[in-house]
């Protein structure tokens, strides 16, 4: 049994470790796997990481609706090419939580049960060939906003796989506005409809991206104090607004907002008030394709048990091998 005085060096320790883990994000200094770290911490980046990496896997479910039905060769190589990148950020990601000590099949697990988060944005559908182009430009381009910021998030690894995701995320902006554009510019006018219809149907959806208002946020303060979260959700949601518009007007089309306009005191865009109920609403289960988005995991991971049962296979072998070649 403890003794009292045990006890107190036991607590006492524990703060010191605490505040040196305080001062080193009070300098900058990236937490590495190995480092001490309080148990919220860890609990709360797992959280955050894996419902990140749940939601670059989910999230080339309604682009992959449309490789088939690309309308040329070129637009489906770099749909192909974009889907790919989102599964790699999924694996850098779950590398990430896994340095946390996260078990990636038990994170995997609870998303196929429907008890893990992914981003509310993939349980809308995609009828249409220009909602490939605004996923690309307002999507991605909305987490750009967030992931440029998480490049200085404090635990190392994470901030790490964010410097290649928002490399690549760059480019996938870039091939949707371009898409857009081309419709746009150069096309007839029902692909013009169809560009506008396509953004009436993302604009709010994309800003519930970036989370409750900073008010309904219970993570928030915490995460700013670790340096996990550097800008607040209001405070991305704001810059996406502020810098998406003028693409807007270039492109020629309109957000389906009738307050949306330039406050020349505040020096930003103001804008109407975000339903809520709908954020909540696709939370809980119940968006337009949270079903059907979880049906085609499961099946996909059911179907490619092979393909684990054999990568294991072979890695046992690679390591009987080695270990031979090690006793000759
Ligand atoms: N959807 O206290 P809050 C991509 C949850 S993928 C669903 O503000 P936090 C792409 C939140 O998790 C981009 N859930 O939380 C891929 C929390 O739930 P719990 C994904 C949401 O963590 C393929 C609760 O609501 N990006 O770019 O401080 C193709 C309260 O919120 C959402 C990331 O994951 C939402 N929209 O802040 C194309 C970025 N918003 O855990 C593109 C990393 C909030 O308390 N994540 N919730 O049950 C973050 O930066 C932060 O986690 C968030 C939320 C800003 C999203």
């Amino acid at each position: 049994m403890q003794s009292s005085s045990q006890k107190d060096f036991g607590s006492s320790h524990e703060s010191d470790e605490e505040a040196a883990f305080m001062e080193k994000i009070q300098a900058e200094v990236k937490i590495e796997p190995d480092n001490w770290m309080p148990a919220g911490y860890r609990k709360s980046l797992i959280r955050q990481i894996s419902q990140h990496a749940h939601s670059e896997i989910v999230g080339m479910l309604p682009e992959g609706n449309w490789v088939t039905r690309a309308p040329t060769f070129k637009r489906k190589l770099q749909l192909m090419a974009k889907i790919q990148d989102e599964a790699g950020h999924g694996l850098y990601l779950y590398c990430a939580a896994e340095t946390l000590g996260a078990d990636r099949d038990q994170e995997i697990a609870r998303l196929h049960a429907g008890q893990a988060k992914y981003s509310s944005i993939f349980n809308y559908p995609t009828p249409s060939w220009a909602d490939v182009g605004t996923i690309g430009w307002l999507v991605d381009g909305a987490a750009i906003v967030n992931q440029v910021v998480l490049q200085r998030t404090s635990y190392g690894p994470y901030a790490r796989a964010m410097v290649r995701i928002c490399k690549e995320e760059s480019f996938h902006q870039r091939q949707g506005y371009e898409l857009l554009l081309v419709m746009m510019k150069q096309g007839n006018e029902a692909q013009k409809a169809m560009v506008q219809d396509s953004i009436n149907r993302f604009w709010w959806p994309v800003l519930m991206m970036f989370g409750p208002s900073d008010a309904q946020s219970p993570n928030s303060a915490q995460s700013m104090t670790w340096k996990i979260k550097r800008n607040s959700n209001d405070e991305l949601r704001q810059r996406f607004i502020d810098q998406t518009i003028p693409q807007l007007e270039f492109l020629g089309c309109t957000a389906p907002d009738p307050d949306l306009k330039w406050n020349a005191e505040r020096g930003h865009y103001d804008f109407g008030e975000i339903q809520w109920d709908e954020f909540y609403h696709v939370l809980e289960g119940n968006g337009p394709c949270n079903q059907e988005r979880l049906d085609t995991r499961r099946q996909a991971f059911e179907e490619g048990s092979w393909v684990r049962q054999a990568a294991a296979a072979h890695a046992r072998k690679e390591q009987e091998k080695n270990r031979e070649a090690a006793h000759v």
